[in-house]
């Protein structure tokens, strides 16, 4: 990776994965993309170019003046918003994949793009979910996600395109909210906790999912964009996950810091349709073996950090 080129730079993953990749392969070798221009820190710090990326010919031109030898696709939109615009979705997911496949085809650049969770269903076993088994989701962002991962690989074996992917969990961050998505909760939940002391959660007790911090997320990208290409067996997106729980798991955790921290439930029967289509925790073996992954945060660790990064001030134990 030399040359970068980031696709929804604005967005959860985009807006610290740039300045992260920034600081290690330089400002001017990671050129930020996003379809809006804000004062943040990622347009002002290095090279932004205004993008839409269902417009295939402005991605060409922009990927050809900046020479990239590497484009990194994160723009989309997420499970429940993708659930109400389903058609938006295909159009904005498919197209704008398609389009980064086509870049990387014309201009020989190594391509990253996520997949998640999602690419699973309810005939998915639900624990430890192997990398390769059944996928059939029935929500449009996981029909988008596993035709994502079958165009990569086509892309792949067709035309040679160093396509590379990672299956995310939901990602927490204390940066940039994420938004649309099904596993917010388990972001909003530290915010409300610092603030109110309490939260209403939309998805329901027991239902587990898997997730990650950012730090180890940005981790993940880098090591599998750097791995060895002759030691990757799947292109086709691997299996990643840090933690699982559930929100009364994530509630007992933020007690132990705030002890008054209230949790109430109301259920979103969208959202947790979503969530119970979904594993309960996927197995990462693959991730480990093909190129090296691994995860420093657990629910006990990304919670102290998270509560310190977004300013609370007296952790009651800090062993
Ligand atoms: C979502 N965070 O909730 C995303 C994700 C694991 C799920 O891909 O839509």
């Amino acid at each position: 990776m030399k040359k970068v080129l980031v696709t929804g730079a604005l967005g959860q993953i985009g807006s610290e994965l740039t300045l992260k990749m920034r600081e290690i392969y330089g400002t001017d070798n990671v050129v930020a993309t996003d379809i809006r221009k804000t004062e943040s820190a990622v347009v002002q710090s290095g090279p932004f170019e205004l993008l839409d990326v269902t417009d295939e010919k402005e991605m060409f031109n922009i990927a050809k003046k900046h020479e990239v030898d590497t484009i990194i696709h994160l723009a989309a939109l997420l499970s429940a918003t993708a659930e109400k615009k389903p058609l938006l979705a295909w159009n904005l997911n498919m197209g704008g994949l398609v389009n980064a496949l086509e870049t990387a085809r014309e201009l020989n650049c190594r391509l990253f793009t996520p997949s998640s969770i999602g690419a699973f269903g309810p005939t998915t076993p639900k624990d430890c979910t192997p990398q390769d088994t059944i996928q059939r989701p029935n929500t449009m962002y996981g029909v988008n996600k596993v035709s994502g991962e079958l165009l990569c690989d086509y892309y792949y074996h067709k035309f040679g395109v160093d396509t590379r992917g990672l299956r995310f969990p939901g990602l927490i961050s204390y940066v940039t909210p994420p938004g649309g998505g099904t596993t917010d909760y388990a972001v909003e939940i530290y915010y409300e906790a610092i603030k109110n002391k309490k939260y209403t959660s939309y998805i329901d007790k027991g239902t587990y999912m898997d997730m990650m911090y950012m730090p180890d997320a940005l981790a993940a990208i880098m090591g599998l964009m750097e791995a060895d290409a002759a030691k990757l067996k799947h292109r086709n997106s691997f299996n990643v996950s840090a933690m699982s729980f559930d929100p009364e798991q994530i509630a007992a955790e933020i007690k132990k810091h705030i002890p008054d921290f209230v949790m109430n439930y109301e259920v979103d029967p969208v959202r947790q349709s979503i969530a119970d289509s979904w594993p309960n925790r996927i197995d990462s073996t693959s991730a480990k073996e093909e190129w090296g992954f691994k995860a420093e945060y657990d629910l006990e660790k990304m919670t102290k950090d998270m509560l310190v990064k977004l300013g609370f001030k007296s952790l009651l134990i800090t062993a």
